[in-house]
């Protein structure tokens, strides 16, 4: 196997003999299947719009959900993934029938073959199949944004928002990663546009979700715990949250949020759950301690999963595109009322959680929520009571190193604010950091897709300073990544044109030496390096 798409990737150069999440060499050939006949798919989508004949939204939907399943720990099922190869290979041969002609079409497109042959098929056509390093680093990039696109499309799609124009970007991408012709350059200005489509899927998504739940605005949420039996979710699926809190009404079972589900709370529209009881523990990596003490049932609706121990397994729950071999999966499609009943039985005979701390964090900083507070940031900016922002969103890890953040955090100036989004947080969400003028120091706008928020925010204050660049802003980016969501987020901020991001705690593997020097001297991409000296770097002091 050879994977390198996430940042705890072995050694910083690939995982090689198993993966550092936990993925074993067959799921990862699986995996790398399923990438390569999804390009094959898209490759005959691409010939179908060509043609002028329509692509389905079964076949959309495929590519999205078959991209999203080869993210970072979100499916380690063999059986799923095999079966999803098998599913997209039948679904190419009949768009392949209705195009009545095979030219032009690349090989990926063209192969075949049945299950005893994907084994042997995949060891050939995964990462290292691209032997130039910049192309296959190029590549890389561009799929892994599409992986982190895909994810945040299947989101919208879940809440029936369809977007015709980001899956025939997706498709057209894809297929341009199997085409030989293509230049660096040409791959950059993909790279480049994988990016305008970051922001046109997130944005889409934002609509979605506040579409179908309301604006989030300023929430306290809890974390401790009360007396019931409760079920945690996990992951960042909206839409199986609201089916639970429904399937769980009256039932004596509360539901809790676990890492990036909190963000729900800061939702109106969930707000009428009076058993949706608060927030469980921290980041995902934590989830081996934490998804044992809390004694019920664990629904994880996206990555990431950890390798479930044994004490816990069969209270570990998968739907949608996540998936744990022995783990129970719930189905249904979109639109579909999804049956959750198992997992509420398991839970009526569940202890109720063990408290692992008290108290509260607040967030729900939103685009509209901050609009709505803007006079009295302006002010505080122009008194100088707030001299700059940082942006801190991205993901949070198991690595030692990501105690930077928490660091960085304690020891930013005062005067300083932190906008974040993503499991990041979890690093400094917790920690008396205090407000400005009233003003928290640390706001949250939500999941990683949530980004956008931020996007927005940045482009607001740009426009109420009167600012020709976005770059004059009093604002800085620090930001930290783990999986191919952050790819998406990085690639969107790159498109709007925001300069001199740092980005750790190290940088991609996957980025070659002179795919990382057009990162640098196009954007001042730059890593991280002690805190002390980054302090100095973005704020002139220690
Ligand atoms: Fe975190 Fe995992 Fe949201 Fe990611 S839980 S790491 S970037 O899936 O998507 O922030
Ligand atoms: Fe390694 Fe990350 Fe790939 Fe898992 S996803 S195999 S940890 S590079």
């Amino acid at each position: 196997m050879f994977c390198y798409q996430c940042q705890e990737t072995a050694g910083c150069k690939g995982c090689t003999v198993s993966g550092v999440c936990g993925k074993k060499p067959e799921v990862a050939h699986m995996q790398d299947l399923l990438i390569y006949v999804t390009k094959g798919l898209s490759a005959a989508c691409v010939k179908m719009r060509e043609a002028g004949k329509a692509v389905s939204e079964e076949v959309n939907h495929m590519v999205t959900v078959n991209l999203f399943t080869t993210i970072t720990n979100a499916n380690f099922d063999l059986d799923q993934l095999r079966s999803r190869v098998t599913k997209t290979l039948e679904m190419k041969e009949a768009l392949l029938q209705e195009l009545g002609s095979e030219e032009g079409l690349p090989q990926a497109a063209l192969w075949n073959g049945t299950e005893d042959q994907y084994e042997a098929k995949a060891v050939t056509v995964g990462v290292l199949a691209t032997e130039d390093e910049d192309i296959r680093s190029l590549r890389e990039l561009i799929t892994y944004g599409l992986k982190g696109l895909a994810a945040y499309t299947k989101h919208a799609n879940a809440l029936l928002k369809d977007d015709e124009e980001v899956d025939a970007f997706i498709q057209k991408a894809l297929a341009a990663t199997l085409d030989d012709s293509l230049t660096v350059d040409d791959l950059v200005a993909l790279t480049l546009e994988t990016g305008k489509f970051g922001v046109q899927g997130m944005a889409d998504l934002d609509a979605a979700n506040t579409g179908a739940y309301g604006n989030p605005e300023v929430t306290k949420v809890n974390i401790g715990v009360r007396k019931n039996p409760g079920i945690l979710v996990s992951g960042h699926d909206l839409k199986d949250l609201e089916m639970l809190l429904e399937q769980t009404k009256g039932t004596g079972v509360d539901v809790y949020t676990h890492s990036e589900m909190l963000p729900a709370h800061y939702y109106p529209f969930f707000k009428k759950y009076d058993h949706f009881a608060g927030n469980y523990g921290n980041a995902w990596w934590k989830q081996k301690e934490e998804f044992e003490s809390f004694h019920g049932p664990i629904l994880m609706t996206t990555n990431c999963i950890v390798p479930p121990k044994d004490s816990y397994k069969d209270r570990l729950w998968t739907t949608g595109a996540a998936g744990f071999p022995g783990c129970g999966h719930i189905d249904g499609a979109y639109g579909e009322e999804k049956d959750f009943s198992p997992i509420i039985e398991q839970a009526k005979k569940c202890a109720a959680p063990e408290e692992i701390e008290q108290g509260e964090i607040v967030g729900g900083f939103a685009h509209e929520q901050v609009f709505a507070l803007a006079d009295q940031v302006v002010d505080a900016v122009k008194s100088g009571a707030i001299r700059k922002f940082v942006v801190m969103a991205g993901c949070d890890g198991r690595q030692k190193s990501r105690e930077y953040y928490t660091e960085f955090a304690k020891k930013l100036p005062k005067d300083v604010v932190i906008l974040t989004a993503g499991c990041a947080k979890y690093k400094y969400n917790k920690l008396p950091l205090g407000d400005i003028n009233g003003i928290p120091r640390v706001l949250d706008a939500g999941q990683c897709n949530d980004s956008y928020s931020l996007a927005l925010i940045a482009l607001k204050l740009q426009e109420i300073f009167g600012l020709e660049d976005i770059n004059d802003l009093p604002l800085a980016f620090n930001i930290a990544w783990y999986e191919q969501k952050a790819v998406i987020v990085l690639l969107a901020l790159l498109y709007l044109g925001v300069k001199n991001i740092h980005l750790g705690p190290t940088l991609p593997a996957f980025l070659s030496p002179n795919v990382a020097k057009v990162l640098v001297d196009n954007f001042g991409i730059a890593g991280i390096d002690t805190v002390d000296n980054d302090l100095k770097l973005f704020f002139g002091e220690e």
